[in-house]
């Protein structure tokens, strides 16, 4: 990923990691893994949510995750969106795997 000098100074800053608030729990995921969008900042890791292959992604760089996209076993990819606001997850696409 990519560090610039300040942010070698704070140590373990929580923005290097991932997470996920979920029924009152907070969920450190890890350091990022991959840059989906190209622009230079990792912001995505891959997990598993309930037995299926997941890329969970932090759009907006708060390090939250807000886009989560599901690899189904019929070859589907079912895509949620988190709203800004409320904490809702809301389907955005499904589609298949190109
Ligand atoms: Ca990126
Ligand atoms: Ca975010």
């Amino acid at each position: 990923m990519v560090t610039d000098a300040t942010s070698d100074d704070l140590g373990a800053d929580a923005h290097d990691n991932l997470w996920w608030y979920s029924d009152g729990t907070v969920w450190d995921l890890g350091p990022a893994e991959f840059d989906a969008d190209g622009d230079g900042r990792a912001d995505s890791l891959t997990s598993e949510i309930e037995g299926f292959s997941a890329i969970l992604t932090d759009a907006d760089g708060d390090g939250r995750v807000d886009r989560m996209s599901v690899l189904r076993s019929d070859g589907r990819v079912a895509a949620w969106q988190l709203e800004d606001s409320g904490g809702e997850w809301n389907p955005t696409a499904l589609g298949r795997v190109e």
